[in-house]
């Protein structure tokens, strides 16, 4: 059977090289970021991973086709799409069977970049359970993808707009591996803190590369997250995050928002109300995951 996937040019090429390469999420440039931003910033992220040496390769499903690396101009059109699904484990094959075009999630992104044989995926803040979710039952599929694909993912956190203790404690029910970069304690997406303990910490891309190549050994599956702080200078301290968070919860709940909406949202809200403050630190929480996964992934490739 041929590959159910198309790769660009370049990263067929790097691939079949063993050159590094990394994988991008789309939903965050049609769901999570409003036009034009999304598109500087994805654009910024590609130039970011490239000077690292590794390829970057967006993933998306465009009319039907699930596309593995993007040309610039694929990228702009894509951050002025209207109506692109947003595309989970449950609806990947259902947008490629049907002809949609649709964004990939953290756990349709990990799904797709495993089948193309790649390793390292960078991403804003991963989806995880939600505040409420004893009632709500609203826990993201990016959890389970985690525990049953192989990739490691780079993230600024789960998204402070979670319910972040649980969203933790899932993940190690899971035995999913939650590595906190630099640091002892896992950051909160726009903050640096969460209160919470990194349940390990390494220091070097080359230290998560060969953790990264031990599972492969031992044959354990499942993916490995890494909790990258974003820089001082870009993040927004807890309290004053908290506050928009209030709101936008409220503001979700009084409209009855669910499911698939839910994040979107939420991300929407937070940008509105902090004047785009949140936006801001998202651009830069993401490009400094971009440049670790690169490197990250050059690691891997040398070792
Ligand atoms: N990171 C961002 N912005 C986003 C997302 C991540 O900086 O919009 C997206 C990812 O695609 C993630 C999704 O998988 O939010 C989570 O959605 P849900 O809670 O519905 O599973
Ligand atoms: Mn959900």
């Amino acid at each position: 059977m041929s590959q159910p996937f198309v790769c660009s040019k370049p990263v067929e090429a790097a691939l079949a090289a063993g050159r590094p390469v990394v994988a991008l999420e789309s939903t965050i440039i049609t769901h999570g970021m409003p036009w034009p931003q999304n598109v500087e910033m994805a654009r910024g992220v590609e130039a970011l991973i490239r000077a690292e040496g590794a390829e970057p390769a967006t993933i998306v499903v465009l009319d039907g086709v699930l596309r593995i690396g993007l040309t610039d101009e694929e990228l702009v059109t894509l951050g002025q799409t209207q109506g692109a699904m947003k595309l989970s484990r449950a609806d990947l094959a259902f947008a490629m069977t049907t002809g949609r075009t649709g964004s990939t999630t953290v756990a349709a992104t990990m799904i797709a970049a495993a089948l193309a044989g790649i390793g390292v995926f960078a991403t804003g803040g991963i989806g995880g359970v939600h505040r409420g979710a004893e009632t709500s039952f609203d826990v993201s599929a990016d959890l389970d993808e985690l525990a049953r694909t192989p990739v490691t993912v780079v993230c600024a956190g789960a998204k402070a707009i979670l319910d972040l203790p649980k969203t933790f404690e899932v993940l190690e029910t899971k035995g999913v591996p939650v590595v906190g970069y630099g640091v002892d304690e896992i950051p909160s997406f726009w903050s640096r803190r969460s209160g919470i303990p990194a349940p390990l910490r390494l220091d070097t891309p080359e230290a998560i590369a060969a953790f990264q190549k031990t599972r492969e050994t031992l044959a354990l599956g499942g993916g490995v997250l890494v909790a990258n702080p974003l820089p001082l200078e870009d993040e927004i301290d807890q309290s004053t995050v908290d506050g928009w968070i209030a709101a936008a919860l409220a503001d979700a709940d009084a409209q009855g928002i669910r499911a698939k909406e839910v994040t979107p949202f939420l991300l929407g809200r937070m940008f509105e109300l902090s004047g785009g403050r949140s936006l801001e630190a998202n651009i830069a929480l993401v490009r400094s995951n971009a440049r670790l996964a690169a490197r990250i992934a050059v690691a891997r490739a040398a070792a």
